[in-house]
C-alpha cells in the first residue's frame, strides 16, 4: 500500500488516513509531495490524484483520492484495527462527527490553518468562535455518552477526523474554557496530541 501526503506540518486531510493506517499496523510506503511549492505542487500531485489533491491512497490496481474514503477502505480493509466502533449507534455517531469535520467547520478551517510549528494568540471571527463552541457541545457530549477516553470510547477514525482541530486549537491559543468547555473537551485534545501515531507525524514535519 502506498499513501500520497502533503507536507506534514500543514496537510490536514494527510495526517487523518495517515494516522488511521499507522494504527493498523500493516506496513505501508509513504510518498510526501511538497505542498506550496508554486513550480512543482500541482504537477507533482496529478501524477498519483484525479481529483489534483491529496491524499491518495494506493492499494494495487485501486486509486482511492479522498480522506474520508480512504479511512472507510482502511476499516474494512483491516478489521482487526477497530477504526469505527462495533456498537451499530456509536458506529453512526462516530461517522456523524467525522462527516461534519469532513464537511464542515469552514470558518475555522480558513481562519485557523494547521501549522504545527505555530503559536500565536489570535482574534478569532465570530463564525470561528461559534465552529469553536459547537465543536466543544460535539466533543462534550460524546464524552459524556462513551466515558472517553476518545470520543466513542477506543481512538477511532473519527478521532483522526478530529486531530487537525486540536492542532489548530494549540496553534492559536485557543481555551476551550472559553467556549463552554468544563474540562473534559480540553483534556480530549490533548489527548489527541499525546498519542504515538500524531507524535511519529509531529516529529518527522519537525524534522523536515
Ligand atoms: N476532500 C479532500 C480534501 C483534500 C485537500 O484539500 N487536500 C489539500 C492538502 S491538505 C491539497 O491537496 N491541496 C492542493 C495543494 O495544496 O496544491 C479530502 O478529504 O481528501
Amino acid at each position: 500500500m502506498e499513501l500520497v501526503i502533503g507536507t506534514k506540518t500543514w496537510s490536514t486531510w494527510s495526517l487523518r488516513p495517515w494516522l488511521a493506517l499507522k494504527r493498523t499496523g500493516s506496513p505501508f510506503t509513504e510518498t510526501l509531495v511538497q505542498l506550496r511549492e508554486v513550480e512543482t505542487s500541482t504537477a507533482e500531485i496529478l501524477k498519483h490524484s484525479p481529483s489534483g489533491l491529496v491524499p491518495v491512497l494506493k492499494d494495487g490496481d485501486l486509486t482511492i483520492w479522498d480522506s474520508l474514503a480512504i479511512c472507510e477502505y482502511l476499516a474494512e480493509r483491516f478489521p482487526d484495527a477497530k477504526l469505527w466502533p462495533a456498537d451499530p449507534a456509536d458506529r453512526a455517531l462516530a461517522r456523524a462527527a467525522a462527516s461534519e469535520m469532513h464537511s464542515g467547520f469552514a470558518s475555522l478551517r480558513g481562519e485557523c490553518p494547521m501549522d504545527l510549528s505555530l503559536r500565536t494568540v489570535a482574534e478569532l471571527s465570530p463564525a470561528t468562535q461559534a465552529n469553536i463552541r459547537r465543536i466543544v457541545e460535539l466533543w462534550s457530549g460524546l464524552l459524556e455518552r462513551s466515558g472517553g477516553p476518545f470520543l466513542l470510547g477506543d481512538w477511532g477514525i473519527v478521532d483522526a477526523f478530529f486531530t487537525p482541530v486540536a492542532t489548530r486549537f494549540r496553534s492559536y491559543g485557543v481555551h476551550l474554557s472559553d467556549y463552554g468547555d468544563a474540562g473534559e473537551a480540553g483534556r480530549y485534545a490533548e489527548r489527541l496530541l499525546e498519542t504515538p501515531e500524531f507524535l511519529d507525524w509531529e516529529r518527522d514535519a519537525v524534522a523536515a
